[in-house]
């Protein structure tokens, strides 16, 4: 995935039209995601001024903002927060789990599905996905009928990662040394998938909880890499990209800069990392980590911003669990550069936590409706949830 490596700028390329863009870097083919919105360029004209709060501007009046990571917009309507809720209530099944569960296909030394075993791992371990979604090979195949029926074979490979062999720990009930374990696995596997020929994108993530489909409460992630970067990553990528051919610093690098500065959207922090709510936040609790240094991907972490991440990780999870007094349910990711061989300065690596709940453990937001129709929205602002999360101590 190469916008951008041939010297041609970001306008000219969208002005040619996103969906044409095929490269070579490191002679490895690469071909772009189609047709993306062209990213918008900040342009820092404030000056000396302070920077104006959403709160102060619009009060509780309904307003759009803008994902500058993505060019998406999402409608915020704060004086709907104090609508009666009646809709569904989800069910939280009680958290008693054993240690070891005899029956968990992801316990040490149990068997998984096509009569394979666990060996008796003791910190965290992956192993290659048996109903992977993805399959390696050499991706040549290519459909195209009249540019109306459009495919493309894509290799890859699927891994699942548990990240500690005790079936009863979530992320912010283990110690950050063995949070700090998991870092080095992801770096580990990030490294290793992204150096084959046929993976130019590594999608790390974690599904927590039944609501978000999670097929197993044993604490494990899953990596699913293959030849394209993706839709949601590519989107992010040209917008990073954009910034940095105009400015020379990383778009994320800029946005901390002012949230730093604003304060309103933190959430927790350390001396390497700062997790906030998103001024675009989609879900109720949205966060985004990122990492104080701009660096493009795991690989790039000394040892003290690998032990700082699985603290920031760790302060953060415990903040979501204390909120609403339960094991909080996500879709946590990291975004990082894409593996082509190519170097990638616009890239800076981070994380996004995508958790579904809204009012309390039993009520969740959906994104149905004006949302699948028209675009995303939200009532409790950014600022309020950011507040919610700063002033949730851990009570568990
Ligand atoms: P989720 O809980 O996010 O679905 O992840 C569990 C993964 O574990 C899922 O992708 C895999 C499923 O395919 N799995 C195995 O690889 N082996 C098994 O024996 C059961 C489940
Ligand atoms: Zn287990």
């Amino acid at each position: 995935m190469i916008v951008g490596q041939t010297g041609e700028s970001s306008d000219a390329m969208f002005a040619r039209g996103a969906s044409s863009l095929v490269g070579r870097a490191g002679g490895r083919l690469s071909c772009c995601h189609a047709e993306l919105s062209p990213p918008r360029v900040s342009a820092p004209t404030r000056g000396s001024s302070a920077p104006l709060s959403p709160t102060t501007l619009f009060g509780d009046d309904p307003h759009r903002r803008l994902n500058i990571l993505t060019g998406e917009w999402v409608l915020v309507s704060p004086h709907r927060m104090k609508r009666p809720w009646q809709g569904q209530i989800e069910e939280i099944p009680p958290d008693n789990r054993p240690a070891y569960d005899p029956t968990c296909y992801l316990c040490p030394g149990n068997e998984r599905a096509g009569g394979h075993r666990n060996p008796n791992y003791t910190g965290p371990w992956a192993f290659d996905n048996d109903f992977a979604a993805l399959r390696p090979g050499d991706g040549g195949r290519r459909l195209d009928t009249d540019g109306l029926l459009v495919a493309r074979q894509e290799p890859g490979i699927c891994r699942v990662i548990c990240f500690s062999p005790r079936h009863d720990l979530s992320l912010p009930q283990m110690e950050v040394p063995a949070i700090r374990g998991v870092v080095d696995l992801w770096a580990e596997e990030y490294a290793r998938l992204g150096a084959r020929d046929d993976v130019g994108h590594v999608q790390i993530f974690e599904n927590k909880g039944e609501v978000m489909g999670s097929s197993n409460p044993h604490p494990h992630g899953q990596i699913w890499a293959q030849q394209t970067v993706p839709l949601h990553p590519e989107r992010e990528r040209l917008h990073l990209l954009a910034h940095h051919e105009r400015h020379r610093r990383t778009l994320l690098e800029d946005y901390l800069r002012l949230e730093l500065e604003m304060g309103e959207r933190l959430v927790c922090s350390n001396d390497a990392w700062v997790a906030l709510v998103p001024f675009w936040a989609v879900w109720p609790f949205e966060t985004l980590v990122l990492s104080r240094r701009p660096a493009s991907h795991l690989g790039q972490l000394d040892d003290r911003e690998r032990d700082l991440l699985a603290d920031v990780i760790k302060q953060l999870t415990a903040r979501y669990d204390a909120l609403f007094n339960v094991s909080f349910p996500y879709s946590a990711g990291i975004h990082q550069a894409p593996t082509d061989g190519a170097p990638h300065p616009e890239s800076h690596l981070h994380l996004h936590f995508y958790p579904p709940l809204l009012r309390s453990a039993t009520v969740r937001k959906f994104l149905v409706g004006y949302e699948m129709m028209a675009e995303a929205q939200r009532d409790l602002t950014p600022e309020a949830a950011a507040e919610r999360l700063r002033e949730s101590v851990r009570k568990r």
